[in-house]
Protein backbone atom coordinates (compact mmCIF):
# COMPACT_ATOMS: atom_id res chain seq x y z
CA UNK A 1 0.00 0.00 0.00
CA UNK A 2 1.19 3.53 -1.09
CA UNK A 3 0.97 5.65 2.15
CA UNK A 4 3.11 8.74 2.84
CA UNK A 5 2.65 11.24 5.98
CA UNK A 6 1.65 14.55 4.84
CA UNK A 7 2.80 17.55 6.73
CA UNK A 8 0.82 18.57 9.41
CA UNK A 9 1.66 22.22 9.29
CA UNK A 10 4.53 24.88 9.07
CA UNK A 11 8.18 23.02 9.16
CA UNK A 12 10.24 23.69 12.09
CA UNK A 13 12.63 26.65 11.52
CA UNK A 14 10.12 28.26 9.06
CA UNK A 15 11.46 32.15 8.58
CA UNK A 16 8.12 33.59 9.98
CA UNK A 17 8.85 37.50 10.02
CA UNK A 18 8.43 40.79 7.81
CA UNK A 19 9.58 42.84 4.51
CA UNK A 20 10.98 46.37 4.05
CA UNK A 21 12.51 48.08 1.58
CA UNK A 22 15.87 51.15 2.57
CA UNK A 23 13.90 53.77 -0.22
CA UNK A 24 10.53 53.55 2.17
CA UNK A 25 11.80 52.90 5.33
CA UNK A 26 15.46 54.30 5.97
CA UNK A 27 14.74 58.40 5.32
CA UNK A 28 18.56 59.74 5.68
CA UNK A 29 18.55 60.32 1.81
CA UNK A 30 21.92 62.49 2.32
CA UNK A 31 23.76 61.70 5.36
CA UNK A 32 26.96 59.90 6.42
CA UNK A 33 27.98 60.30 2.45
CA UNK A 34 25.09 58.36 0.23
CA UNK A 35 24.00 59.25 -2.86
CA UNK A 36 20.99 60.27 -4.62
CA UNK A 37 18.94 56.96 -5.59
CA UNK A 38 15.90 56.76 -8.51
CA UNK A 39 13.35 56.35 -5.64
CA UNK A 40 14.27 59.85 -4.50
CA UNK A 41 13.03 61.81 -8.16
CA UNK A 42 9.92 60.07 -7.72
CA UNK A 43 7.24 62.77 -6.86
CA UNK A 44 4.15 61.50 -4.68
CA UNK A 45 1.27 60.40 -6.67
CA UNK A 46 -1.57 62.51 -7.13
CA UNK A 47 -3.57 59.76 -8.42
CA UNK A 48 -4.04 56.53 -6.92
CA UNK A 49 -5.51 54.51 -9.72
CA UNK A 50 -2.12 55.80 -11.64
CA UNK A 51 0.70 54.93 -9.05
CA UNK A 52 2.71 53.16 -11.95
CA UNK A 53 3.19 55.86 -13.77
CA UNK A 54 4.02 58.37 -11.35
CA UNK A 55 6.85 55.65 -11.04
CA UNK A 56 8.35 56.83 -14.62
CA UNK A 57 11.67 58.90 -14.20
CA UNK A 58 11.84 60.92 -17.04
CA UNK A 59 14.82 64.07 -18.03
CA UNK A 60 11.92 66.52 -16.78
CA UNK A 61 11.24 64.76 -13.27
CA UNK A 62 14.95 64.26 -12.54
CA UNK A 63 15.67 68.33 -13.38
CA UNK A 64 12.36 69.36 -10.88
CA UNK A 65 13.58 67.11 -8.04
CA UNK A 66 17.43 68.30 -8.48
CA UNK A 67 16.02 71.45 -7.68
CA UNK A 68 14.12 70.75 -4.71
CA UNK A 69 15.98 69.55 -1.42
CA UNK A 70 13.27 68.96 0.42
CA UNK A 71 11.05 65.47 1.32
CA UNK A 72 7.83 66.74 1.44
CA UNK A 73 6.58 66.21 -2.54
CA UNK A 74 9.54 63.20 -2.01
CA UNK A 75 8.22 61.04 0.65
CA UNK A 76 11.10 58.20 0.02
CA UNK A 77 13.95 60.44 1.16
CA UNK A 78 12.50 60.90 4.72
CA UNK A 79 10.58 56.82 4.64
CA UNK A 80 10.51 56.74 8.48
CA UNK A 81 13.71 57.25 9.54
CA UNK A 82 14.55 53.61 10.41
CA UNK A 83 18.19 55.14 9.65
CA UNK A 84 18.12 56.57 13.02
CA UNK A 85 15.22 54.57 15.02
CA UNK A 86 16.72 51.02 13.72
CA UNK A 87 17.36 49.71 17.36
CA UNK A 88 13.84 50.72 18.52
CA UNK A 89 12.44 49.26 15.14
CA UNK A 90 14.25 45.63 15.26
CA UNK A 91 13.78 45.41 18.95
CA UNK A 92 10.13 45.57 18.33
CA UNK A 93 10.40 42.86 15.23
CA UNK A 94 12.06 40.92 18.16
CA UNK A 95 9.07 41.18 20.96
CA UNK A 96 6.80 39.74 18.08
CA UNK A 97 9.46 36.51 17.96
CA UNK A 98 10.38 37.25 14.14
CA UNK A 99 12.70 34.58 12.86
CA UNK A 100 13.67 36.74 9.81
CA UNK A 101 13.69 40.46 9.05
CA UNK A 102 13.61 40.92 5.02
CA UNK A 103 15.30 44.16 4.25
CA UNK A 104 17.19 46.09 1.41
CA UNK A 105 21.20 47.66 0.99
CA UNK A 106 20.72 51.03 -0.61
CA UNK A 107 23.33 50.55 -2.81
CA UNK A 108 23.93 54.26 -3.19
CA UNK A 109 24.74 54.47 0.55
CA UNK A 110 27.65 51.52 -0.41
CA UNK A 111 28.42 53.27 -3.83
CA UNK A 112 27.18 56.76 -3.65
CA UNK A 113 27.29 57.38 -7.24
CA UNK A 114 27.33 53.71 -8.33
CA UNK A 115 30.50 53.90 -10.49
CA UNK A 116 32.73 54.85 -7.41
CA UNK A 117 36.07 52.44 -7.66
CA UNK A 118 35.67 52.45 -3.04
CA UNK A 119 33.29 51.68 -1.29
CA UNK A 120 31.55 54.19 1.64
CA UNK A 121 32.90 53.17 4.64
CA UNK A 122 29.86 55.06 6.42
CA UNK A 123 27.55 53.45 4.50
CA UNK A 124 28.93 50.21 5.14
CA UNK A 125 28.86 50.52 8.77
CA UNK A 126 25.50 51.36 8.86
CA UNK A 127 24.14 47.91 8.09
CA UNK A 128 27.25 45.87 10.32
CA UNK A 129 24.72 48.16 12.96
CA UNK A 130 21.57 46.73 11.44
CA UNK A 131 22.82 43.19 11.27
CA UNK A 132 24.51 43.43 14.71
CA UNK A 133 20.97 44.30 16.32
CA UNK A 134 19.32 41.31 13.78
CA UNK A 135 22.44 38.85 15.66
CA UNK A 136 21.38 40.18 19.21
CA UNK A 137 17.96 38.42 18.72
CA UNK A 138 18.60 35.70 16.66
CA UNK A 139 16.39 37.52 13.72
CA UNK A 140 17.80 36.24 10.41
CA UNK A 141 18.73 39.14 8.07
CA UNK A 142 17.70 38.11 4.04
CA UNK A 143 18.74 40.91 1.96
CA UNK A 144 17.82 42.32 -0.81
CA UNK A 145 20.59 43.73 -3.22
CA UNK A 146 18.54 45.84 -4.99
CA UNK A 147 15.01 46.61 -4.42
CA UNK A 148 13.49 49.96 -6.72
CA UNK A 149 16.19 52.23 -6.87
CA UNK A 150 19.79 52.84 -8.45
CA UNK A 151 21.96 55.32 -7.89
CA UNK A 152 20.71 58.41 -9.50
CA UNK A 153 24.14 58.81 -11.47
CA UNK A 154 23.84 55.48 -13.01
CA UNK A 155 20.49 56.59 -14.89
CA UNK A 156 21.75 59.91 -15.72
CA UNK A 157 25.07 58.88 -17.22
CA UNK A 158 24.29 56.00 -18.73
CA UNK A 159 20.80 55.13 -18.70
CA UNK A 160 20.87 52.91 -15.37
CA UNK A 161 20.29 49.37 -16.70
CA UNK A 162 20.49 49.42 -20.41
CA UNK A 163 23.94 50.22 -20.10
CA UNK A 164 25.75 47.02 -19.91
CA UNK A 165 27.99 48.65 -18.00
CA UNK A 166 25.96 48.63 -15.24
CA UNK A 167 27.19 45.05 -15.05
CA UNK A 168 30.21 46.13 -13.75
CA UNK A 169 29.21 48.53 -11.66
CA UNK A 170 26.57 46.09 -9.63
CA UNK A 171 28.74 43.26 -9.28
CA UNK A 172 31.40 45.97 -7.77
CA UNK A 173 28.55 46.78 -4.99
CA UNK A 174 27.76 42.99 -4.65
CA UNK A 175 31.32 41.58 -3.83
CA UNK A 176 32.01 44.41 -1.49
CA UNK A 177 28.81 43.58 0.74
CA UNK A 178 28.81 39.74 0.43
CA UNK A 179 32.58 40.22 1.37
CA UNK A 180 31.50 42.26 4.28
CA UNK A 181 28.50 40.48 5.52
CA UNK A 182 29.72 37.00 5.23
CA UNK A 183 28.95 35.12 8.07
CA UNK A 184 26.37 37.90 8.98
CA UNK A 185 23.59 37.06 5.85
CA UNK A 186 23.02 34.09 5.10
CA UNK A 187 20.15 34.54 2.84
CA UNK A 188 20.37 37.40 0.08
CA UNK A 189 18.17 37.78 -3.35
CA UNK A 190 18.95 40.17 -6.40
CA UNK A 191 17.01 42.05 -7.71
CA UNK A 192 13.19 42.48 -6.03
CA UNK A 193 10.03 41.85 -8.27
CA UNK A 194 12.31 41.67 -11.81
CA UNK A 195 9.04 41.13 -13.54
CA UNK A 196 8.55 45.13 -12.92
CA UNK A 197 11.31 45.85 -15.55
CA UNK A 198 9.04 45.35 -18.76
CA UNK A 199 6.15 47.37 -16.75
CA UNK A 200 8.26 51.50 -17.51
CA UNK A 201 8.73 51.44 -13.96
CA UNK A 202 11.82 52.99 -12.33
CA UNK A 203 13.52 49.32 -11.53
CA UNK A 204 15.70 49.51 -15.10
CA UNK A 205 16.83 52.95 -13.98
CA UNK A 206 15.93 53.79 -17.76
CA UNK A 207 14.75 57.32 -19.15
CA UNK A 208 12.31 56.29 -21.56
CA UNK A 209 11.86 59.72 -22.76
CA UNK A 210 10.28 60.02 -26.44
CA UNK A 211 10.43 56.27 -27.56
CA UNK A 212 7.79 54.25 -29.64
CA UNK A 213 6.13 51.36 -28.11
CA UNK A 214 9.06 49.52 -29.74
CA UNK A 215 12.10 51.18 -28.79
CA UNK A 216 10.50 51.04 -25.00
CA UNK A 217 10.02 46.59 -24.94
CA UNK A 218 13.35 46.77 -26.76
CA UNK A 219 15.06 49.19 -23.79
CA UNK A 220 13.63 47.41 -21.15
CA UNK A 221 14.07 43.81 -22.52
CA UNK A 222 17.90 44.69 -22.62
CA UNK A 223 18.02 46.38 -19.58
CA UNK A 224 16.26 43.18 -17.94
CA UNK A 225 18.95 40.94 -19.88
CA UNK A 226 21.44 43.17 -17.96
CA UNK A 227 19.93 42.50 -14.63
CA UNK A 228 19.39 38.59 -15.35
CA UNK A 229 23.44 38.94 -16.35
CA UNK A 230 24.59 40.91 -13.12
CA UNK A 231 22.27 38.70 -11.07
CA UNK A 232 24.01 35.57 -12.48
CA UNK A 233 27.27 36.81 -11.95
CA UNK A 234 26.35 38.16 -8.13
CA UNK A 235 25.04 34.15 -7.39
CA UNK A 236 28.50 32.88 -8.36
CA UNK A 237 29.96 35.59 -6.18
CA UNK A 238 27.75 34.98 -3.12
CA UNK A 239 28.82 31.12 -3.52
CA UNK A 240 31.85 31.82 -3.25
CA UNK A 241 32.24 34.09 -1.10
CA UNK A 242 30.39 32.16 1.60
CA UNK A 243 29.63 28.36 0.18
CA UNK A 244 27.12 28.23 3.00
CA UNK A 245 24.71 31.58 1.88
CA UNK A 246 21.59 30.88 0.16
CA UNK A 247 20.49 33.21 -2.55
CA UNK A 248 17.25 33.96 -4.72
CA UNK A 249 15.33 35.82 -7.60
CA UNK A 250 11.93 37.50 -6.53
CA UNK A 251 9.35 37.90 -8.78
CA UNK A 252 5.84 40.05 -8.55
CA UNK A 253 3.10 37.12 -8.74
CA UNK A 254 -0.40 37.90 -9.31
CA UNK A 255 -2.28 34.77 -10.14
CA UNK A 256 -3.65 35.26 -13.39
CA UNK A 257 -7.58 33.43 -14.25
CA UNK A 258 -8.96 33.50 -17.61
CA UNK A 259 -12.13 35.77 -17.59
CA UNK A 260 -14.67 33.39 -19.12
CA UNK A 261 -13.70 29.32 -20.26
CA UNK A 262 -13.46 30.70 -23.84
CA UNK A 263 -10.34 29.14 -24.91
CA UNK A 264 -9.35 32.42 -26.68
CA UNK A 265 -9.34 33.99 -23.04
CA UNK A 266 -7.74 30.76 -21.75
CA UNK A 267 -4.90 31.33 -23.97
CA UNK A 268 -4.63 34.92 -23.82
CA UNK A 269 -4.07 34.31 -19.43
CA UNK A 270 -1.47 31.63 -20.48
CA UNK A 271 0.14 34.06 -22.06
CA UNK A 272 0.30 36.59 -19.86
CA UNK A 273 1.42 34.42 -17.62
CA UNK A 274 4.70 33.39 -19.76
CA UNK A 275 5.47 37.09 -19.88
CA UNK A 276 5.79 37.17 -16.01
CA UNK A 277 7.16 33.46 -15.95
CA UNK A 278 9.67 34.46 -18.11
CA UNK A 279 11.93 36.10 -15.15
CA UNK A 280 11.66 33.02 -13.25
CA UNK A 281 12.22 31.08 -15.74
CA UNK A 282 15.66 32.79 -16.85
CA UNK A 283 16.51 32.61 -13.30
CA UNK A 284 15.92 29.49 -11.53
CA UNK A 285 16.79 27.01 -15.18
CA UNK A 286 19.28 29.31 -16.30
CA UNK A 287 18.18 29.94 -20.08
CA UNK A 288 15.41 32.03 -22.72
CA UNK A 289 12.67 29.96 -22.48
CA UNK A 290 11.52 29.05 -26.16
CA UNK A 291 8.18 30.98 -25.87
CA UNK A 292 9.64 34.07 -25.69
CA UNK A 293 11.54 33.85 -28.97
CA UNK A 294 8.49 34.29 -31.14
CA UNK A 295 7.14 37.11 -28.96
CA UNK A 296 10.76 38.63 -29.75
CA UNK A 297 10.69 38.68 -33.27
CA UNK A 298 6.97 39.37 -33.26
CA UNK A 299 7.71 42.62 -31.27
CA UNK A 300 11.07 43.23 -33.06
CA UNK A 301 13.06 42.98 -29.74
CA UNK A 302 16.53 41.84 -30.22
CA UNK A 303 18.20 40.71 -27.54
CA UNK A 304 21.50 41.94 -27.62
CA UNK A 305 23.86 38.67 -25.87
CA UNK A 306 27.63 38.84 -25.66
CA UNK A 307 29.43 35.92 -25.87
CA UNK A 308 29.32 34.06 -22.32
CA UNK A 309 26.33 35.52 -21.19
CA UNK A 310 24.74 32.03 -22.15
CA UNK A 311 26.79 30.25 -20.01
CA UNK A 312 26.93 32.31 -17.25
CA UNK A 313 22.77 32.54 -17.15
CA UNK A 314 23.10 28.67 -16.84
CA UNK A 315 25.80 28.65 -14.37
CA UNK A 316 23.88 31.02 -12.16
CA UNK A 317 20.62 29.73 -11.17
CA UNK A 318 19.23 30.65 -7.82
CA UNK A 319 19.11 28.49 -5.23
CA UNK A 320 15.15 29.45 -4.35
CA UNK A 321 12.25 31.39 -5.59
CA UNK A 322 10.82 34.39 -3.47
CA UNK A 323 7.98 36.31 -4.56
CA UNK A 324 5.64 39.11 -3.36
CA UNK A 325 1.74 37.94 -3.72
CA UNK A 326 -0.93 40.82 -2.85
CA UNK A 327 -3.79 39.74 -5.32
CA UNK A 328 -4.84 37.75 -8.38
CA UNK A 329 -5.80 39.60 -11.51
CA UNK A 330 -8.16 38.36 -14.71
CA UNK A 331 -6.99 38.40 -18.24
CA UNK A 332 -9.44 38.54 -21.21
CA UNK A 333 -8.51 38.65 -24.70
CA UNK A 334 -11.18 41.21 -25.67
CA UNK A 335 -9.63 44.19 -24.08
CA UNK A 336 -12.34 45.99 -23.69
CA UNK A 337 -13.59 43.50 -21.61
CA UNK A 338 -10.99 44.06 -19.47
CA UNK A 339 -10.92 47.44 -19.15
CA UNK A 340 -14.27 48.49 -18.55
CA UNK A 341 -14.46 45.76 -16.09
CA UNK A 342 -11.76 46.53 -13.49
CA UNK A 343 -8.60 48.90 -12.99
CA UNK A 344 -6.70 49.74 -15.61
CA UNK A 345 -3.00 48.78 -13.81
CA UNK A 346 -3.80 44.83 -12.64
CA UNK A 347 -6.73 43.76 -15.48
CA UNK A 348 -10.20 42.96 -15.53
CA UNK A 349 -12.32 42.31 -12.37
CA UNK A 350 -13.32 39.29 -10.68
CA UNK A 351 -16.65 39.24 -9.79
CA UNK A 352 -15.82 36.38 -6.84
CA UNK A 353 -13.20 38.66 -4.75
CA UNK A 354 -13.43 41.11 -3.13
CA UNK A 355 -10.65 44.59 -3.33
CA UNK A 356 -9.13 46.28 -1.17
CA UNK A 357 -9.34 50.80 -0.43
CA UNK A 358 -6.57 50.30 -3.51
CA UNK A 359 -8.26 48.44 -6.07
CA UNK A 360 -5.98 45.09 -5.13
CA UNK A 361 -8.01 41.84 -5.96
CA UNK A 362 -7.90 39.77 -2.61
CA UNK A 363 -7.25 36.18 -3.80
CA UNK A 364 -6.03 34.01 -0.65
CA UNK A 365 -6.75 30.83 -2.65
CA UNK A 366 -4.65 32.16 -5.31
CA UNK A 367 -1.68 32.24 -2.86
CA UNK A 368 -2.28 28.12 -2.75
CA UNK A 369 -2.64 27.64 -6.85
CA UNK A 370 0.50 29.92 -7.10
CA UNK A 371 2.70 28.40 -4.60
CA UNK A 372 1.64 24.65 -5.99
CA UNK A 373 2.57 26.06 -9.80
CA UNK A 374 6.01 27.04 -8.96
CA UNK A 375 6.57 23.84 -7.11
CA UNK A 376 5.27 21.74 -9.58
CA UNK A 377 7.21 24.08 -12.50
CA UNK A 378 10.48 24.39 -10.58
CA UNK A 379 11.25 22.12 -7.54
CA UNK A 380 13.14 24.54 -5.92
CA UNK A 381 12.07 26.19 -2.05
CA UNK A 382 9.81 29.23 -2.61
CA UNK A 383 9.76 31.95 0.28
CA UNK A 384 6.70 34.31 0.37
CA UNK A 385 8.68 37.44 0.53
CA UNK A 386 5.68 39.91 0.62
CA UNK A 387 2.04 39.78 1.07
CA UNK A 388 -0.23 42.32 3.18
CA UNK A 389 -2.71 44.63 2.68
CA UNK A 390 -2.78 48.59 2.36
CA UNK A 391 -5.00 50.20 4.42
CA UNK A 392 -5.83 53.27 5.93
CA UNK A 393 -5.38 52.80 9.90
CA UNK A 394 -6.82 55.05 12.48
CA UNK A 395 -4.74 55.70 15.44
CA UNK A 396 -7.96 56.15 18.43
CA UNK A 397 -7.19 58.49 21.52
CA UNK A 398 -5.52 56.17 23.54
CA UNK A 399 -3.30 55.36 20.77
CA UNK A 400 -4.97 51.91 19.68
CA UNK A 401 -5.04 51.08 16.06
CA UNK A 402 -7.80 47.86 15.57
CA UNK A 403 -6.48 46.55 12.29
CA UNK A 404 -8.87 43.26 12.62
CA UNK A 405 -9.60 43.97 8.58
CA UNK A 406 -5.24 43.25 8.20
CA UNK A 407 -5.75 40.08 10.80
CA UNK A 408 -8.49 39.07 8.85
CA UNK A 409 -6.45 39.15 5.17
CA UNK A 410 -2.93 37.94 6.73
CA UNK A 411 -4.95 34.81 8.50
CA UNK A 412 -6.65 33.79 5.46
CA UNK A 413 -3.27 33.86 3.44
CA UNK A 414 -1.33 31.72 5.87
CA UNK A 415 -4.23 29.33 5.56
CA UNK A 416 -4.00 28.71 2.30
CA UNK A 417 0.42 28.86 2.93
CA UNK A 418 -0.27 25.66 4.98
CA UNK A 419 -2.62 23.98 2.66
CA UNK A 420 0.36 24.32 0.24
CA UNK A 421 2.76 22.66 2.74
CA UNK A 422 0.63 19.76 2.98
CA UNK A 423 -0.16 20.06 -0.98
CA UNK A 424 3.93 18.96 -0.60
CA UNK A 425 5.29 22.60 -1.26
CA UNK A 426 8.94 23.34 -0.06
CA UNK A 427 8.10 26.45 1.48
CA UNK A 428 10.65 28.32 3.09
CA UNK A 429 9.33 31.31 5.11
CA UNK A 430 7.19 34.22 5.06
CA UNK A 431 7.78 38.08 5.49
CA UNK A 432 4.64 39.69 5.26
CA UNK A 433 5.11 43.43 3.34
CA UNK A 434 5.50 45.36 5.78
CA UNK A 435 5.76 45.22 9.62
CA UNK A 436 6.40 48.39 10.32
CA UNK A 437 4.21 51.68 8.49
CA UNK A 438 6.34 53.15 5.62
CA UNK A 439 6.13 55.17 2.02
CA UNK A 440 4.07 53.15 -0.33
CA UNK A 441 5.87 52.03 -3.00
CA UNK A 442 3.51 52.58 -6.23
CA UNK A 443 1.84 56.24 -5.06
CA UNK A 444 4.36 57.41 -2.29
CA UNK A 445 2.09 57.95 0.37
CA UNK A 446 2.02 57.17 4.10
CA UNK A 447 -1.31 56.47 4.96
CA UNK A 448 -1.16 53.21 2.82
CA UNK A 449 -0.29 51.43 5.74
CA UNK A 450 0.58 47.79 5.81
CA UNK A 451 2.88 47.27 9.61
CA UNK A 452 2.31 45.59 12.78
CA UNK A 453 3.43 48.72 14.44
CA UNK A 454 1.79 52.47 13.25
CA UNK A 455 4.28 55.48 12.75
CA UNK A 456 3.11 58.10 13.89
CA UNK A 457 3.31 60.40 10.13
CA UNK A 458 1.38 61.58 7.76
CA UNK A 459 0.84 61.84 3.90
CA UNK A 460 2.61 65.34 4.38
CA UNK A 461 5.55 64.65 6.96
CA UNK A 462 4.07 65.52 9.90
CA UNK A 463 4.36 63.84 13.04
CA UNK A 464 6.15 62.80 16.36
CA UNK A 465 7.65 59.19 14.27
CA UNK A 466 6.33 58.00 17.41
CA UNK A 467 5.88 53.72 16.80
CA UNK A 468 2.68 51.85 18.58
CA UNK A 469 1.82 48.46 18.22
CA UNK A 470 -1.13 47.57 16.37
CA UNK A 471 -3.76 44.94 17.39
CA UNK A 472 -2.04 42.61 14.68
CA UNK A 473 0.58 43.15 16.31
CA UNK A 474 -0.10 40.77 19.11
CA UNK A 475 -1.79 38.55 16.90
CA UNK A 476 1.54 37.83 14.43
CA UNK A 477 3.49 37.11 17.71
CA UNK A 478 0.71 34.30 18.78
CA UNK A 479 0.85 33.12 15.57
CA UNK A 480 5.09 33.05 15.18
CA UNK A 481 4.82 31.44 18.81
CA UNK A 482 2.41 28.66 17.94
CA UNK A 483 4.67 28.20 14.32
CA UNK A 484 1.20 29.52 12.44
CA UNK A 485 -1.26 27.13 14.47
CA UNK A 486 -2.99 29.49 16.51
CA UNK A 487 -4.28 31.74 13.93
C1 LIG B 1 5.75 45.56 -3.94
C2 LIG B 1 7.06 46.20 -3.62
C3 LIG B 1 7.15 46.80 -2.28
C4 LIG B 1 5.85 47.31 -1.72
C5 LIG B 1 4.63 46.56 -2.06
C6 LIG B 1 3.34 47.24 -1.78
O1 LIG B 1 5.50 45.70 -5.29
O2 LIG B 1 8.12 45.28 -3.76
O3 LIG B 1 8.21 47.71 -2.30
O4 LIG B 1 5.78 48.57 -1.33
O5 LIG B 1 4.63 46.15 -3.40
O6 LIG B 1 3.10 48.20 -2.75
P1 LIG B 1 2.61 49.66 -2.40
O7 LIG B 1 3.63 50.19 -1.47
O8 LIG B 1 2.57 50.39 -3.68
O9 LIG B 1 1.31 49.48 -1.77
Amino acid sequence: MYTKNIPTGFPQGFLWGGATAANQIEGAWDVDGKGMTTAEVVRKATDRQNAMAMNQVTKATIAEAMADHGTENYPKRRGVDFYHHYQEDIKLLAEMGFKAYRLSIAWARIFPNGDDQEPNEKGLEFYDRVFAECAKYNIEPVVTLSHYEMPLNLTVQRNGWASRKTIEDFTRYTKVVFERYRGKVKYWMTFNEINAGTWGFTSTGAIEDNLSADEKLQLEYQAVHHQFVASAIAVKQCHEIDPTAKIGCMLARMQNYPLTPDPKDVRESQFQDQQNLFFTDVQVRGEYPEYMNRYFAEHNVEINMEPGDEKLLAAGTVDYLSFSYYMSTVTSASKDAEQTSGNLTFGGKNPYLETSDWGWQIDPIGLRITLNAFWDRYRVPLFVVENGLGALDKLTEDSQVHDSYRIDYLRKHILQMKEAVQDGVDLMGYTSWAPIDLISAGTSEMSKRYGFIYVDQDDEGRGSLKRYRKDSFYWYQKVIQTNGEDL
